[in-house]
Formats: structure tokens, C-alpha cells, sequence
């Protein structure tokens, strides 16, 4: 595919502000903006996935494919694969965005035998690294696919079958290497697959302990190649699975304590897998945050009508202001980023509304960080909520937290002391009231 795929987008899609009626134009992504000392490029470290965007047909439990993807039905696969990442790095330069991320399934098509597909990853490895080195595009993360396949369906490492754990074994040592090759700042398993469809036929305390070795393997295997990104779970509560081992951020959490792997992984969490959990995404993050695990983002929303994955695109600074906030108050990503792990809708079957989609979704997060950087800069909410704690830093509080006081030592104060504590007011409509003051007032300059 020598052409240009989206010939009828421009070269560049720019910063215009808010006054543009260019739908070919960013509205607030203005990549050399600073904000909290960096560069909005810097610090939202966008991605754009390929996956939904470039190996999905726009398929539907009851349709098939609606987009006009050709590379997905080249007859010569490896040359589909190609097209593919033409057309990818295309928009990828267009929209001018600095990350993508890829499973080894989206750009390499499986072989007969593992070997085969081994050696197609690589040989399609070789045309990524070229078009990085061209382009100036970076990887903010690389995975393996243990869930599409049929050899799957019971799950990869918690599989009852060891030879679906050997391979998984197998295709993520590959996709780990190729990853560090192409210099990735992180890599993600999530667990698709690892869980459960009835308990009539599985081992729960089993399968965790397969789940935990594969785990430490992995591990294992990116300190013997020297891979110094970060290895990130993606929480998810369901789908495909009826119930999946990494629900939310605290199950993760917690299992990573259990089997002392807690320095080797963080999360990457997703807006829509917060709320299948029956989370608020800012919930999900600020937990991640305060349990020390935040990694990374898969930024996409759900449809408050429904209860799977619809991975839309965002469009509400309302539902972003607070996520963002939290993170950026925490200092902002190190090795993460905003991955557009995002679907279209069936019906948006022209070439270009992925760069509207992309567009839309990058502006949202634009908004969002100027709001958050407001709430950071002006203190109020920080402020509030250290007053609401100010006790504890008393002689009482510090007594207690030092582990200075039994529950007798309590009781006996209580009775000496008089105490008689009274309810005070949480403020909560106040507090909403300072966070939309400010959603309202950012951008009024632009
Ligand atoms: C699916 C997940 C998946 C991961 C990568 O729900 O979000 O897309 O991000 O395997
Ligand atoms: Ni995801
Ligand atoms: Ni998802």
C-alpha cells in the first residue's frame, strides 16, 4: 500500500483553540503548553492502540466487519501486516501523538507452528523498528494476545492444562524480548481469559498458584534480559470471563502482596473495567495511588445504560477532572501514559472518524488536565481535606498511629479526658461546588 490510506486528512492535526471550526484541528492539546512544569505533551504521554483501531473490523456480536480496513483481508497475511502498519504509522503521524501500543496478534499473524510465528513477529519487528526510527514514534507498551486464540479458552497460565501455560510462557517471553527491543516504557499482561466460567470445574486456590508462578516468571525473565520498563496488570472484573482473578485495583493489590511480587508489578487501569467493577475510574486510581500501584492508563468510558466494555472514546471533562486530578497531584505518570484503548462505534465506517475520534478524546484530556492543574495549583481541595484530618497530627493522633496506645490506654483517656467527640460537617456539596467552579472557569482565557 504505497498511497496514503487517510488521503483526505491533513498532514498534521494542530493546535487551533477553541475558536476553530477546523474538525481537522486540536481545540486544547497544545503539545508545548506547559503545565505543572512540563509539557502537555509530556504529561499526558498519549498512545494510540492497534488493536480496536487498526485490527478491528467493526464487528458486533450480530454483524460483521463494517470498517474499511483491506489490510485485514489481504490474502498473503504478512502482507496485510504490512499495510497495516503503514496506515498505523500514517495516522500515528498525523495525529501526531508521540506512544502506540500493539498485542504480538495485532501486527503478526500466527503461524503453523510457534516457530512460524515467531518468525513472523520478528520479521514484522524489524519493519516497527524502522518506522519508529523514521517517525520518531515511541512504545509505551507491548503485550501478548492469551486470549483470542481457541487454545485459550480455559484461560493461559491459570489453564488446567500445563502445555496452554508452556505456551503462553512461550509467546509472552517473545513478546517481552521484541518489546525491550523496540525500547517499550512498559509491558501489561491482562489476564483475558484468567478466570472462571463455573466453579462446577475449577480450582480456585490452584489456579491462583499457577496465575503467581507465571507471574514470578515473567518477572524473572525481564530482570535476565534486562528489560527496565514496567510490567503492569490490567484490572478487570468480567468479560470474557463471568468473574476474573484480577478484578479491581485492590484484588490486584493484594495478590501481588500475597506472592511478594509487589515490587515487580503495578496497574494499568481502564475507565470502563472501573465502572464494570461498579468503581468510579477516580476510585480505581486514587486506590492504585494510595496502595502504591498506579502504573498506567487505558483511557475509555462505558455507557451508563449497559454493563460490558463499549471502550468509547472520552468526551466529558466532568467525568475526567477528578481521575486527573488524583493523578496529577501524585506528581503525574513515570514510565504510563493515556492509552486510547477505545473502540468506534460500528457505524462510524468513514476513514477519518478515527482521527475525530482520537481528536476529541486527546481534547477531553486536555481540558481535564488544565481543570486538574487548577484544583492542584490552587490548593482548596488539598487544603479542606488536610483540615478535615488536622487531629492526627495531634498529640493524641501521633500517640495512636506510633502504636503508643492499647485499647485500654484509649478507654482510659476517654474517661479521664471527658472526651465527647461531635460530628462535623463533611462539606460535600461544598467540595463539588469548588470542582465545578473550576471546570467552568478553565479555558475561559482561551
Ligand atoms: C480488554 C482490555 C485489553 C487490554 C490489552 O478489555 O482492555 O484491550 O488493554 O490486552
Ligand atoms: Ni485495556
Ligand atoms: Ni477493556
Amino acid at each position: 500500500m504505497a498511497t496514503e490510506f487517510f488521503a483526505d486528512v491533513p498532514d498534521r492535526i494542530r493546535y487551533a483553540g477553541l475558536s476553530s471550526t477546523d474538525p481537522f484541528s486540536f481545540k486544547v492539546y497544545d503539545p508545548d503548553r506547559m503545565v505543572l512544569g512540563k509539557r502537555m505533551e509530556d504529561q499526558l504521554r498519549i498512545a494510540v492502540c492497534l488493536w480496536h483501531s487498526f485490527n478491528w473490523p467493526g464487528t458486533d456480536v450480530f454483524g460483521s466487519g463494517t470498517f474499511d480496513r483491506p489490510w485485514l483481508n489481504d490474502r498473503d497475511p504478512m502482507q496485510g501486516a504490512r499495510d497495516k502498519l503503514a496506515a498505523a504509522f500514517e495516522f500515528l503521524e498525523k495525529l501526531g501523538t508521540p506512544f502506540f501500543c500493539f498485542h504480538d496478534r495485532d501486527v503478526a499473524p500466527e503461524g503453523r507452528t510457534f516457530v512460524e510465528t515467531r518468525a513472523n513477529l520478528e520479521a514484522i519487528t524489524d519493519d516497527i523498528e524502522h518506522r519508529m526510527q523514521r517517525s520518531g514514534k515511541r512504545l509505551l507498551w507491548g503485550t501478548a494476545n492469551l486470549f483470542s486464540h481457541p487454545r485459550y479458552a480455559a484461560g493461559a497460565a491459570t489453564n488446567p492444562d500445563p502445555d496452554v501455560f508452556a505456551y503462553a510462557a512461550a509467546q509472552v517471553k517473545l513478546m517481552l524480548e521484541v518489546t525491550h527491543r523496540l525500547g517499550g516504557a512498559n509491558y501489561v499482561l491482562w489476564g483475558g481469559r484468567e478466570g472462571y466460567e463455573t466453579l462446577l470445574n475449577t480450582d480456585l486456590a490452584r489456579e491462583e498458584q499457577q496465575l503467581a508462578r507465571f507471574l514470578a516468571l515473567v518477572a524473572e525473565h525481564k530482570a535476565r534480559i534486562g528489560f527496565t520498563g514496567t510490567l503492569l496488570l490490567e484490572p478487570k472484573p468480567q468479560e470474557p470471563t463471568k468473574h476474573q482473578y484480577d478484578y479491581d485495583t485492590a484484588t490486584v493489590s493484594g495478590f501481588l502482596e500475597r506472592h511478594g511480587l509487589a515490587d515487580e508489578y503495578r496497574v494499568n487501569i481502564e475507565g470502563n473495567h472501573a465502572t464494570l467493577a461498579g468503581h468510579s475510574f477516580q476510585h480505581e486510581v486514587a486506590t492504585a495511588l494510595a496502595l502504591g500501584t498506579f502504573g498506567s492508563i487505558d483511557i475509555n468510558r462505558g455507557d451508563p445504560q449497559n454493563g460490558w466494555d463499549t471502550d468509547q472514546f472520552p468526551n466529558s471533562v466532568d467525568e475526567l477532572a477528578l481521575p486527573m486530578y488524583e493523578i496529577f497531584r501524585a506528581g503525574g505518570f513515570t514510565t504510563g501514559g493515556f492509552n486510547f484503548d477505545t473502540k468506534l462505534r460500528r457505524q462510524s465506517l468513514a476513514r477519518d472518524d478515527l482521527f475525530h475520534a482520537h481528536i476529541g478524546g486527546i481534547d477531553t484530556l486536555a481540558r481535564g488536565l488544565l481543570v486538574a492543574a487548577e484544583m492542584i495549583e490552587d490548593g482548596e481541595l488539598q487544603r479542606r481535606r488536610e483540615e478535615r484530618y488536622a487531629g492526627w497530627s495531634g498529640a493524641l493522633g501521633r500517640a495512636i498511629l506510633d502504636g503508643d496506645r492499647s485499647l485500654a490506654d484509649l478507654a482510659e483517656a476517654v474517661e479521664r479526658d471527658g472526651l465527647d467527640p461531635r460530628a462535623v460537617s463533611g462539606r460535600q456539596e461544598l467540595l463539588e461546588n469548588v470542582v465545578n467552579q473550576r471546570i467552568w472557569s478553565v479555558g475561559e482565557d482561551a
